[in-house]
């Protein structure tokens, strides 16, 4: 199973997307975030991503909660989400990511994974959460099952 991180970087209007450009999820607006590093905690690997792909550095994270995710081809993800509104430095372009700012109305959900609808809106108000997502195939757009519990 693989570790990975997802930070969204937002106020009480807006929050900044990255459309990635390349790798798992290519085509598709998400938050920043990749695998975490042997001997990083989450946190670290969370600040770290956040960087490489935004250009920006955040000052506190605050942990929002986890989602498993399975794919049919046995590709299993442990995901821990973050959220930030201390930022130093502005958004940049990188290789993998097109940063842009979205105002909460205007997240476009169309175009992201199809779990983000259901959990990301919760988030985006403060919520902590736990939650289950299955997908059928490896990059397909709708999930097949799920479960989720905000937790208080
Ligand atoms: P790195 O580590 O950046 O070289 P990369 O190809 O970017 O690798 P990976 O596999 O490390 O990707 O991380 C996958 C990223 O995609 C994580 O930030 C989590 C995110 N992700 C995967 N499935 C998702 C899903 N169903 N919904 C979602 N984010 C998902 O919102």
């Amino acid at each position: 199973m693989k570790i990975v991180t997802l930070v969204f970087v937002h106020d009480d209007e807006k929050v900044l997307l990255g459309y990635k450009k390349r790798g798992f999820g290519s085509g598709r607006w998400n938050g920043f975030g990749g695998k975490v590093e042997e001997g990083e905690t989450l946190e670290q690997a969370a600040m770290r991503e956040l960087q490489e792909e935004s250009g920006l550095v955040a000052k506190s994270l605050e942990y929002k909660g986890e989602i498993e995710f399975t794919f049919v081809d046995d590709n299993h993800l442990m995901c821990h989400i973050f959220t930030t509104n201390e930022v130093d430095g502005e958004p940049v372009e990188s290789e993998e990511m097109k940063p842009q700012w979205f105002a909460h109305h205007e997240i476009p959900y169309a175009e992201m994974w199809s779990d983000d609808a259901v959990w990301l809106p919760h988030v985006l108000e403060g919520k902590k959460f736990k939650a289950y997502f299955a997908f059928d195939t490896e990059v397909g757009n709708t999930f097949t099952s799920h479960k989720i519990e905000f937790i208080e």
